[in-house]
């Protein structure tokens, strides 16, 4: 267990926040909650700012340091507690979760994130169309690798790093109306893990400020 207290910058809605939030409750770690309104700009505000230049969440503060980036911190919180582990022990497949999480965490959300569809239009139907596109195709590839690798969940019976990036994705590509009988086995795996405690208690729904 860390010895100082977790804070944690994040964001109800925000998929990003989510894996780290599903991680923490994983591990069983306490943290002091610091909601960051997205919709009120509050990531632009000077004192966020002085904390996570890059203006975005999710971000920790732990004693004196701050570190961003989701997989980041998710991987230093499997190194502090390291049970249950997220990734396995061979090589090859934490690579291959690795690179399923890359192809969410850099080939989808970033496309969908809030101050790039805001340049693309200022119209809430096209940024959902916008939204809606980009998920799709991104979501093809993901299926392909969930036929080779998944069981109850992404990567086998359970729960992985993997997981912790496909559910908040398969979250927001419900909210832009993708069409998921495209993509049965993502959808599985996620009905599954939402029906998990650690999942749940991540989720949006569960944190300060949601109103859905
Ligand atoms: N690569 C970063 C992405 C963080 C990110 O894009 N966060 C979004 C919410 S999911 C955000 O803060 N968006 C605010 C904005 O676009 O201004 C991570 O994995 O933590």
């Amino acid at each position: 267990m860390p010895e100082a207290k977790i804070e944690l910058f994040h964001y109800w809605r925000s998929s990003c926040s989510w894996r780290v939030r599903w991680a923490l409750a994983l591990k069983g770690i306490a943290y002091k909650s610091h909601p960051i309104n997205l919709l009120k700009n509050e990531q632009s505000d000077l004192s966020y700012l002085k904390v996570n230049p890059s203006g975005q969440v999710p971000c920790i503060v732990y004693g004196d340091n701050a570190l961003s980036e989701s997989l980041a911190i998710i991987e230093w919180l499997e190194e502090l507690n390291p049970e249950p582990a997220l990734l396995p022990k061979d090589a090859w497949r934490r690579a291959e979760i690795r690179s399923f999480c890359t192809m969410i965490s850099s080939g989808i959300q970033p496309i969908a994130n809030l101050r790039v569809i805001g340049h693309y239009s200022t119209d809430a139907e096209q940024k959902a169309e916008w939204n809606r596109h980009f998920i799709d195709e991104g979501l093809i590839p993901v299926e392909t690798m969930l036929r080779k690798y998944s069981g109850n969940f992404s990567f086998g019976d359970d729960i992985t790093l993997a997981d912790l990036f496909l559910i908040p994705q398969i979250y927001n590509a419900h909210r832009f109306k993708v069409d998921m009988s495209r993509f049965p086995l993502a959808q599985q795996v996620y009905e599954r893990a939402l029906k998990t405690a650690a999942c749940d208690e991540a989720a949006p729904h569960n944190q300060p400020g949601a109103t859905v």
